[in-house]
């Protein structure tokens, strides 16, 4: 207990010396996701090799001298990273290598995803909430879960914020309105090419968003422009998006833990319910709002054939991914 009477959250996130995470744990430490009154324990995990880079982020943490920041602990041992953890950041996972299939990918992800996400069932709180930015996001979730059977499901959750924040940018240019004034923004599927931004529900002061644009600008420059911003960032900054990918994050459990403005959503990546045709287990995106601290998947939108279309193949390149997966027998 601290001074002012509340409780440090446990805070763990994972490839802590890698470049999201040089943003993420900042923003963290200053209060961005809990709270400018919430003390934190940041744990910080990483590889053997990065450790010692590890350790500087953590005294350059310390160096900042965040009032908040309650303790920092750096190790390569995931049991000790999540120990007593209420809130964990997956942001470590292994690139893609040289010649590599993507089904080799995800078999090298499947070797970390697991025993992490058995290491969070046995060590974290048992509500603790999981956020999976490593890539491929979608499918390293749906294997952590499978890990963690004590953990409620939808407490495992992977990365379409980035995807989501994206969209209401591009939309915001477009239509000279700013951010704040969109709603309900929806990206559906996989946090992949494949993913299919949609704005057949979304609203700008209240009014619909499909009304001021046309079908061509969609299909040809907003969902491609959306789904391949990753690529279009390495091509102009020499390196993969990191300070946004972060602040996306924060935004994700900020979300989570504070619940989403009155009449919007957000875009989530969770394990289904069978919602919209998708097969229960897999980790897909949907428009959820949080409430009481939990995520629930707004229902009952309707479907056109266009969108059904969009979002099915989404649904076919994730069951894709966990047929490989359950191949390799990693889950
Ligand atoms: P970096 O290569 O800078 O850092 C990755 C870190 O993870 C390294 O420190 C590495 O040592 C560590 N790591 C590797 N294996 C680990 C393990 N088993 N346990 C703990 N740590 C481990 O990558 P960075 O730019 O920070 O990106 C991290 C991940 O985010 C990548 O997989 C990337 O593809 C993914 N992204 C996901 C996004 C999303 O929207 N879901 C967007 C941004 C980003 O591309």
């Amino acid at each position: 207990m601290t001074a002012e009477g509340k409780n440090p959250v446990n805070v763990a996130v994972s490839g802590a010396s890698g470049q999201i995470s040089y943003s993420l744990l900042f923003r963290i430490a200053s209060g961005d996701v809990f709270g400018k009154d919430t003390p934190v324990h940041l744990r910080l995990l990483d590889i053997p090799q990065a450790v010692s880079a590890a350790q500087g982020v953590a005294m350059e943490l310390f160096d900042a001298a965040f009032p908040l920041v309650t303790g920092i602990t750096v190790t390569d041992k995931a049991e000790e990273a999540f120990e007593d953890a209420q809130a964990v950041f997956l942001v470590g996972s292994k690139p893609r290598g040289k010649g590599e299939e993507r089904s080799d990918l995800l078999a090298a992800n499947g070797k970390i995803f697991g025993p992490q996400g058995k290491a969070i069932n046995d060590h974290a709180a048992k509500d603790v909430r999981v956020l999976v930015v490593g890539n491929p996001a979608n499918t390293n979730c749906l294997i952590a879960k499978a890990s963690a059977p004590d953990i409620p499901a939808n407490h495992f959750t992977a990365m379409t914020r980035l995807d989501h924040n994206r969209s209401l940018a591009q939309l915001s240019d477009k239509l000279g309105a700013p951010v704040k004034d969109f709603a309900k923004m929806t990206v559906w599927g996989n946090h992949s090419a494949t993913q299919f931004p949609d704005v057949t529900y979304a609203t700008v002061n209240g009014e619909s968003v499909a009304d001021k644009v046309d079908e061509k600008w969609l299909a040809d420059e907003f969902r491609p422009r959306v789904a391949k911003r990753g690529a279009e960032i390495i091509e102009v900054r020499g390196k993969s998006s990191a300070a946004s990918a972060a602040s996306a994050a924060i935004d994700h459990m900020r979300d989570w833990f504070a619940g989403t403005p009155e009449g919007d959503w957000v875009s989530v990546s969770l394990p289904s319910d069978g919602s919209y045709g998708i097969d229960e287990g897999l980790v897909a995106s949907v428009p959820c709002r949080s409430v009481n601290g939990e995520w629930e998947v707004v229902k009952d939108l309707e479907i056109s054939d266009a969108q059904r279309k969009l979002i099915d193949a989404n649904v076919e390149e994730l069951r894709n991914e966990k047929k490989i997966v359950e191949d390799s027998g990693l889950i």
